[in-house]
């Protein structure tokens, strides 16, 4: 049998090195029996398009990133709230992975879209690239920035005073060539593969968000599995979660010294002072409120198990 699998991202991308990896895997484990077909981004059509074919059956497997799917799952986007994750990835991994009670909630969100949770992984910082230096929020007044899709992120940007603009991926390079954006944010490697570093003036790490992804199947096809092939999946997606954080490790560090290469005028700030980051903290605290009104008690509720959670691990470590 065939099993298709589209991405959001280019080939040579971070979902493309999962994708390659489940299909290593699953094609290893099923001894031939299946065959797993990847539509890298372009393909198939942009994001919401993907999920649409899931939901739809026309594929099986997809990757489905809260940055777009807030419009299905207004709850997802409690993952594109500023200052809520941990500085330490391994941390953020723990909560969104190995917690059942949090796991158990998004299951269940997805189940009611037809879809069925495979793993939440994080893709590495969000990183602004823009036109003008941007070092506090003052800084953002009247730049349009580009957001994904989800409402949440139009709340986060407006916070900062910028005029934020959705946009789907493929169209936003030629949105700072043409002046219609003056910024974006983007994990270094995608900045990298995408070329938005060659339409852009200055490259801002603020830690503000991770990149987080889910990877999804469609749930009755899921369902109506047999047991050892449901098992193979779940088996192959856990075993991809520590898999993907090494990928996105190195993409993210080697291709810095890429864009550097490429581009030895780029501007980069490779991280704000704390007083910095505070100004954007407490400029970001207000879309909480938002996301609440967005996803009533179960939104808040969500959104205080994770704060919680992570709050919890970091003070372990410490
Ligand atoms: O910015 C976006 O729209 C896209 N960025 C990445 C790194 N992956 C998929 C997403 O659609």
């Amino acid at each position: 049998v065939q099993w298709r699998f589209a991405i959001e991202e280019t080939v040579g991308s971070v979902q493309h090195k999962y994708a390659l990896k489940f299909k290593e895997l699953v094609e290893a484990r099923s001894e031939g029996n299946i065959e797993v077909t990847i539509y890298p981004y372009g393909t198939l059509g942009t994001s919401d398009q993907i999920t649409e074919l899931v939901d739809m059956g026309v594929i099986q497997f997809a990757m489905a990133s809260p940055g777009h799917l807030g419009k299905l799952i207004p709850e997802v986007q409690v993952f594109l709230l500023h200052f809520l994750f941990s500085d330490d990835d391994e941390i953020n991994n723990k909560v969104l992975n190995e917690d059942p009670e949090l796991r158990e909630t998004f299951n269940e969100l997805y189940a009611r879209k037809n879809l069925k949770l495979l793993s939440i992984f994080s893709e590495g910082w969000q990183v602004w690239t823009t036109k003008k230096s941007i070092q506090t929020p003052d800084d953002f007044k009247g730049v349009k920035m580009r957001v994904m899709t989800s409402p949440l992120l139009l709340a986060a940007y407006a916070a900062y005073g910028a005029s934020p603009t959705p946009l789907p991926y493929s169209e936003v390079y030629s949105a700072l060539q043409l002046n219609m954006i003056d910024g974006q944010e983007n994990p270094v490697f995608a900045i990298q593969e995408m070329s938005f570093y060659e339409v852009t003036d200055w490259m801002i790490f603020a830690r503000h968000a991770p990149f987080i992804s889910t990877s999804v199947t469609n749930r009755e096809f899921f369902d109506s599995l047999p047991p050892e092939r449901q098992k193979l999946i779940t088996g192959v997606v856990n075993e991809l979660n520590g898999y993907i954080l090494e990928v996105q490790k190195q993409f993210n560090r080697e291709r810095l010294d890429l864009i550097r290469e490429n581009k030895p005028k780029l501007k980069i700030v490779i991280e704000l002072t704390p007083e910095q980051r505070e100004l954007f903290r407490q400029a970001s605290q207000p879309v909480r409120e938002q996301f609440s009104e967005m996803t009533g008690e179960d939104g808040e509720h969500l959104l205080d198990m994770i704060e919680t959670k992570i709050r919890a691990l970091e003070a372990q470590d410490d």
